[in-house]
């Protein structure tokens, strides 16, 4: 099935992308999903961590992870000491098999950057919760760019040129772009079922963590007791979660991540600036005004701005 489908670029990082259910996806991955589409059977207690590539997918993780689990673990025993939040909250995409016969039911944390329209069937029909994070399409872009170059360059590749890479963003020809039809996706179902769906924003998070992480653990079934918030319990857990505390972890400056099949990705990739803003380090104004412009239009009507 997957040789039938239409080919996109893959940025010099694979050969092609592929074109699964309008969005444009690595092959390898591609694999998983559509394996978790006919197999996975989501939990109603299951909470998936949904997002756009490079919206704050680790930082995520981080604080979820921390937040249901800070009964059991605390700053100096966390597995986040000791594993990148990737390995600790499996990928979906990556680790389809680990659903089906690893999964620690203790834990009932996934992740995904599926398109909402091709969740497997089973995690709508649940009623499991989603926490979806996506981010200005500039600063996401950028952090692509930096990510895929970073990789290429680890292995003696020549990265695609800063304007190429740009000009398919914007044509929607990124991993699991286009962008804003994943951003509208998540965004509508969000408005349709709001006790299913949590929607966030990468610079809303940045603002006021705190806040966030209350409304978190309140949409997920872990809320803070009076008693917790008056101790700083959600202080730690953004602290521990911070960019700073886990950029300069010992296993996030020197391990790795992913599988044989699809190649390993050194730890610190995921960690550059963590900055709102940061497009402005990269991107022409010309270049800004293009994506602002593609973002107004596509978002037209749907009350969402980014
Ligand atoms: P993924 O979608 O491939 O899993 P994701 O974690 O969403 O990646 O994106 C990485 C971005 O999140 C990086 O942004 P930057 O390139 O603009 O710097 C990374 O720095 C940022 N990031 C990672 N961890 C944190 C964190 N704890 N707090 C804030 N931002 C973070």
């Amino acid at each position: 099935m997957i040789s039938t489908l239409p080919k996109g670029n893959c940025w010099g990082i694979y050969k092609y992308l592929c074109q699964y259910q309008g969005f444009w996806l690595h092959p390898s991955f591609l694999r998983g999903v559509v394996s978790a589409q006919q197999q996975f059977q989501a939990q109603p207690t299951d909470i998936i961590l949904c997002s756009v590539p490079k919206a704050g997918t680790t930082w995520l993780k981080s604080l979820t992870f921390a937040t249901i689990t800070r009964t059991s673990y605390n700053d100096s025993t966390t597995p986040l000491l000791f594993k990148v939040p990737h390995d600790i909250v499996p990928f979906m995409e990556l680790h389809h098999a680990q659903f089906f016969t690893n999964r620690d039911r203790g834990i009932p944390l996934l992740s995904t950057h599926v398109p909402y329209s091709s969740l497997p069937r089973s995690i709508i029909e649940s009623g499991c919760k989603i926490v979806y994070i996506c981010r200005d399409p500039k600063d996401s872009f950028v952090s692509l760019y930096h990510f895929i170059a970073r990789i290429l360059i680890s292995r003696n590749a020549q990265p695609l040129g800063l304007y190429e890479a740009f000009e398919l963003f914007c044509e929607g020809e990124s991993f699991y772009g286009p962008y804003w039809d994943h951003v509208l996706g998540y965004w509508k179902a969000s408005v349709e079922h709001p006790g299913r769906i949590l929607f966030l924003k990468y610079e809303d998070m940045s603002d006021d963590t705190e806040f966030y992480v209350k409304k978190i653990a309140e949409f997920v079934g872990y809320p803070f007791s009076s008693e917790e918030q008056k101790n700083g319990v959600i202080e730690r857990i953004v602290k521990m979660s911070s960019f700073e505390k886990l950029s300069n972890l010992e296993v996030n400056k020197t391990g790795v991540y992913g599988t044989p099949k699809t190649g390993f990705v050194e730890n610190n990739t995921y960690f550059r600036k963590g900055k709102v803003g940061d497009w402005k380090n990269c991107l022409t104004a010309e270049m800004a005004a293009q994506l602002d412009q593609i973002t107004m239009q596509k978002l037209s009507g749907s009350s969402l701005s980014l």
